[in-house]
């Protein structure tokens, strides 16, 4: 087609690109998702399966839950992502109320003095401790010491406190920050120098409560991972090698990123033993010292998430810690009368709400449905609800799964009952395909070939072991590389058959149980 401009110019321009032009101009970036994607930065340029950790950078800052801060390692947590970790700490936090667990605050300070008394614990992580020496422009007398744990904070008045049995069991817990200045490769969530934890520290008279606790708390950290980030996980042993420095044992609950090959220690419960430190007259009036545990998981669990259900579409967040569970967006026509179907908006939104379900609707007219759709899918949000005047005739609407992208009409009669039931199924599915892809990734190892082979594989790797520190210390050496060293993640409590004259994998001596090995953040 010719345009004669007024200054004699003339233009001539295909029908095609007119007609995107006009489609795009004039229902406000309308063009088909993907151009809506492309020209308004909401897709993802990196893909998952390709290059997972920009993927991953990428879709922690679009998503809107992270935005990088201008000191190495350290993040800013946005509210898209605080009401994930503010569900997961309700939960906990009820949990532990009824194992009458009490909330308390310890400074975040650490004096020198505090400090070398668990010299010996922390002689290894000593690097990451960060330290205060300046006030202003005066040197400080001494220099004190931020926090990365606070058994040197809390102890010296657990000792204080506990005089006689009376006075036990003592259990505390606190919601806090703790810094550790780490220097290999920060990574949002899964690394970072400061991060928000909880930490409990119990202190009982006998061994058989702490080792109670020990795995009633553990199995508070599965239903975390499973319950609420649908994420699966095992439970086990540390080795020697990876117990906490000092303590007696140590449980966990370890997850995996088959994207990546790696395993992720998703929370750690530990049975420090019985502190030399702390005595109390027990009830036959003898000095006893007391048994203590000490447990915590951290904000890492939003990472492992993300890893685990996110796509390229962006994030995929579980129905129970969505902080928008549904988006509702109104999908105007031509002549359609735009009130009446943002009203029927806000009516579903209402009756959702009223079933105690976290659901919004965009009512922005600024961005097409399209882009509308780009955008929630981004940040992960479970189900989509379009309302159009074709809904509104036939009092239905229609809605799409972030999960499986499955769309199904729903009478808004059975609205209600049909939203709580695809929340499960999609909770449930997202579980069942971690579940297919971490157990997909599972290679038994029996010799060390199979070992080798099935590391440089990205498996996690299940094998047999003769349970030697020595043997775990050669692992480490003979696997040592750029992306780190192979050692064990744990001695899963689910030990399959062990038959008789079963060698270990790396020493081939009689291997004494299953253990699974592999890399990890
Ligand atoms: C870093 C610097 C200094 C871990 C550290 O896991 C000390 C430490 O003691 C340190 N990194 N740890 C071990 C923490 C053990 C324990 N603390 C309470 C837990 C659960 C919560």
């Amino acid at each position: 087609m010719r345009f004669q401009l007024s200054s004699g110019l003339s233009i001539v321009v295909c029908l095609g690109c007119f007609s995107a032009f006009l489609l795009k101009y004039l229902s406000g970036s309308g063009g088909k998702k993907e151009d809506v994607e492309k020209e308004t930065g909401l897709g993802l340029i990196k893909k998952k399966n390709e290059n997972f950790e920009e993927w991953y950078s990428e879709v922690v800052v679009h998503g809107e839950m992270i935005e990088y801060y201008d000191i190495s390692g350290c993040y800013i947590l946005r509210p898209w992502t605080m009401a994930i970790w503010e569900t997961m700490q309700a939960f906990f936090d009820a949990e532990i109320k009824k194992m009458k667990i009490k909330n308390c605050y310890f400074p975040l300070f650490v004096s020198p003095a505090g400090l070398k008394k668990e010299k010996d614990d922390i002689e290894g992580f000593a690097p990451e401790v960060a330290w205060v020496t300046k006030s202003g422009k005066s040197e400080l007398e001494v220099p004190i010491a931020i926090r990365p744990t606070s058994e040197t904070v809390m102890y010296p008045y657990y000792s204080k406190w506990i005089r006689g049995h009376r006075d036990l069991p003592l259990k505390l817990n606190q919601w806090c920050n703790v810094v550790r200045w780490e220097f290999s490769n920060p990574t949002p969530f899964i690394k970072s120098r400061e991060f928000l934890w909880q930490e409990g520290h119990t202190a009982f008279a006998t061994k058989e409560e702490a080792d109670k606790e020990v795995l009633e708390i553990l199995e508070v950290y599965r239903r975390i991972y499973e319950e609420y980030l649908a994420i699966p996980i095992v439970k086990g042993k540390k080795s020697e090698s990876e117990k906490l420095a000092g303590g007696l044992y140590t449980t966990s609950v370890e997850a995996f990123v088959p994207n990546t090959g790696r395993g992720v220690q998703g929370a750690t419960s530990h049975c420090l033993g019985q502190n030399l430190d702390i005595t109390y007259e027990n009830e036959k009036g003898e000095k006893a010292m007391i048994w203590q545990n000490s447990w915590s998981y951290s904000t890492r669990t939003i990472g492992v998430m993300v890893m685990v259900h996110g796509d390229d579409k962006g994030l995929v967040l579980p129905p129970k810690v969505a902080s928008i569970q549904a988006i509702v967006i109104p999908v105007p026509f031509k002549d359609a009368n735009t009130h009446v179907i943002f009203d029927a908006c806000l009516k579903i939104v209402a009756q959702l709400s009223e079933a105690g379900f976290r659901v919004e609707a965009d009512l922005r007219d600024n961005y097409s449905p399209d882009w509308k759709y780009s955008h929630w899918e981004l940040k992960g949000v479970p189900l989509r609800i379009e309302i159009g005047a074709k809904d509104l005739e036939k009092k239905q609407v229609g809605c799409v799964r972030r999960d499986n992208c499955v769309k199904v009409d729903i009478p808004v009669v059975d609205l209600v009952k049909e939203v709580k039931d695809m929340f499960d199924k999609i909770q449930q599915n997202l579980f069942d395909v971690a579940k297919q892809k971490r157990d997909a990734s599972i290679q038994v190892a029996r010799t060390w070939d199979e070992f080798t082979v099935a590391l440089s594989n990205k498996k996690l790797i299940l094998a047999p072991w003769c349970d030697e520190h020595e043997v775990e210390e050669n692992v480490k050496a003979r696997t040592k590389s750029e992306i780190g060293a192979a050692k064990s993640l744990c001695s899963p409590f689910d030990q399959p058959e062990l038959p008789e004259g079963t060698l270990c994998f790396a020493s081939g001596k009689p291997a004494k149980k299953w253990t699974y090995w592999g890399r990890s953040y």
